[in-house]
């Protein structure tokens, strides 16, 4: 596969916060705020829901970066104007939206993080579905610091990944975890050198792209939802999903081919 990327055209080219560029079946979509480190405004957050709304269909896997020295530094607070509780509501729903956009979206998306991934930018991380952090990342809730809560799926997501004792912890105490701890905590799937993230986070989505589709739906849009269920419920939505995945004419194919001799085999990583 392809590791030329070419720029986006069209309605994604119009998102002047974000840089769209695609090989083959991956998209990279960059954070272009690197002046304000990333900081996430009104128009980005809309811009990043616009952009993984649109994406084309041949697009099978998201690489999701942040230009400059940070992944993203979370809410701007320069546009932290007092709001009415409604506006304010509003506000945190228009965050939920755009990032269960990118979780509940069409296709899996690989975060590569490096500097600080704070706030609103660990939000946006956790709604990704693998995360790739560089040695200089560091994770932090500092909402408690500035007297407001997380407003962008945090308290769902978060917790799902590192439990509700140490998101407490982040958030009562401040205190800020490095790239190994985050890791070691659930943050990172993958913990590489700095300056590798994105080649690393490229790696993956092509092989994720190499998936069956409905594979990686079912990946992306039961596993949550199971996770959330009962047992009983969870089992029997399992049944009905494994059933959706295995009727399709690609797994029947890709079945076949194994059976045969021409799919490759399980092995160890070298
Ligand atoms: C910002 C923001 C921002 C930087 N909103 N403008 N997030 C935070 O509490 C994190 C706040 N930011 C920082 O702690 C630091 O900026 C960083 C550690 C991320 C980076 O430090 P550094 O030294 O590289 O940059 P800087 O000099 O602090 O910032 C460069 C510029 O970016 C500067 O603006 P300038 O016009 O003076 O150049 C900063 O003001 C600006 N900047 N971060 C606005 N966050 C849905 S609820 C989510 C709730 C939250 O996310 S709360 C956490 C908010």
């Amino acid at each position: 596969m392809s590791t030329e990327f070419t720029p986006a055209t069209g309605i994604l080219a119009s998102l002047d916060l974000l840089q769209i560029s695609f090989a083959d079946a991956v998209a990279h979509v960059r954070l272009m705020r690197p002046a304000k480190r990333n900081a996430i405004s009104d128009t980005l957050i809309q811009q990043l829901h616009t952009c993984f709304i649109q994406l084309p269909e041949t697009v099978k896997a998201v690489v999701l970066s942040g230009e400059g020295a940070h992944f993203c530094a979370g809410l701007d607070l320069a546009e932290l104007v007092e709001r009415d509780i409604h506006g304010a509501v509003l506000h945190s729903r228009m965050w939920h939206a755009a990032f269960d956009a990118i979780q509940f979206g069409r296709v899996p998306v690989v975060a590569v993080l490096h500097g600080a991934v704070v706030g609103g930018g660990l939000e946006l991380a956790t709604s990704c579905h693998i995360r790739v952090a560089e040695a200089s990342a560091y994770f932090g809730l500092p909402e408690g610091q500035r007297g407001i809560f997380v407003g962008g799926g945090g308290s769902a997501r978060i917790p799902r990944l590192m439990g509700v004792a140490r998101m407490t912890d982040l958030m009562l105490t401040g205190r800020v975890y490095d790239a190994q701890e985050g890791h070691d905590a659930g943050l990172a799937h993958y913990l590489v050198a700095d300056g590798e993230g994105l080649a690393k986070g490229i790696a993956l989505a092509q092989r994720i792209a190499s998936n069956a589709p409905m594979s990686n739906f079912a990946v992306m849009h039961a596993l949550p939802r199971i996770a959330d269920q009962s047992q009983s419920e969870g089992l029997f939505t399992e049944a009905l999903m494994a059933a959706v995945a295995e009727s399709t004419p690609e797994a029947q194919t890709r079945l076949r081919a194994f059976l045969e001799g021409r799919a490759g085999k399980v092995v160890k990583a070298s």
